[in-house]
């Protein structure tokens, strides 16, 4: 048995089953974690979705996931760069919807993953406690939750936060968070290196894991480890670069270049 988190597929379908051929990924023996984004972007989102659903995985979803829901239930416009058209005429569409709906923002098991990564304010336990009660409460009013989704404030944390306001905040940490400000604010301006932004703070300066943090979302990480217990999956595939797969219990990491046939053709 091997198990394999991968990071941010984005639709890069070919890119996928190349590194599922690398890795010798069989369904009966092997298990997989998905850092989110599993879709947009890339040219394959549907054929993706069609694979993941089809298979036991483990996933939590990204920013752009929760974006082609928002998309899907028609409270969202796609953007230019969105490749979300196969999955609205998608005949199943409402299938894929509920299937995404379904998904949880983190794992959390001998390790622990969300698609951004952990709030350094925030244990693996409560950061999980609110992933839930933040998909409750979607579950429960999803035109409700995913019409007041957008937005970066409020961003600092507050257990007195409620409503709408905490359920962004979840949310933005979650899926969105890279940088913090020095008062432990989301930093929502800056998507570059931290080698470019020697002001602001990888989140992982400041989060002491408890076991080990698996993430996405970032490409413009320079270092696929780049704290203790710090596993950045995300290596820029939608971009051209690479699909990363890394081994739980080897730590051995495996890179599959991307496929061109995957990416936007511009
Ligand atoms: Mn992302």
């Amino acid at each position: 048995m091997a198990r394999w988190a991968i990071g941010d597929v984005q639709g890069c379908f070919h890119s996928l089953m190349a590194l599922m051929d690398r890795i010798g990924y069989r369904p009966e023996r092997d298990e997989l974690w998905f850092a989110g984004d599993l879709v947009n972007r890339g040219q394959g989102s549907v054929e993706c979705l069609d694979w993941l659903r089809q298979h036991p995985i483990r996933a939590v979803l990204g920013n752009h996931d929760l974006h082609a829901i928002a998309v899907l239930l028609g409270l969202a416009r796609p953007k230019r760069s969105d490749t979300l058209d196969g999955l609205l005429g998608h005949p199943n569409a409402s299938e894929l919807l509920d299937w995404l709906l379904a998904l949880p923002m983190t794992q959390d098991d001998d390790h622990w993953m969300s698609h951004a990564g952990l709030y350094p304010e925030w244990t693996a336990e409560q950061a999980s406690t609110l992933a839930q009660e933040t998909c409750q409460a979607w579950l429960a009013a999803p035109e409700a939750f995913f019409s007041t989704m957008y937005g970066n404030h409020p961003d600092r944390w507050d257990e007195a936060l409620n409503g709408q306001d905490r359920h962004r905040f979840v949310v933005n940490a979650l899926t969105r968070m890279r940088f913090l400000n020095p008062d432990h604010s989301l930093n929502m301006t800056s998507k570059g290196s931290p080698l470019d932004s020697p002001d602001l703070l990888p989140w992982f300066l400041r989060t002491r894991p408890e076991k080990p943090i698996l993430f996405g979302h970032w490409a413009a990480l320079p270092d696929r480890e780049p704290a203790a217990q710090v596993i950045a999956l995300d290596s820029g595939c939608v971009w051209g670069q690479h699909l990363s797969a890394y081994n739980l219990d080897t730590h051995q990491w495996v890179q599959q270049p991307a496929d061109p046939k995957d990416l936007a053709h511009v």
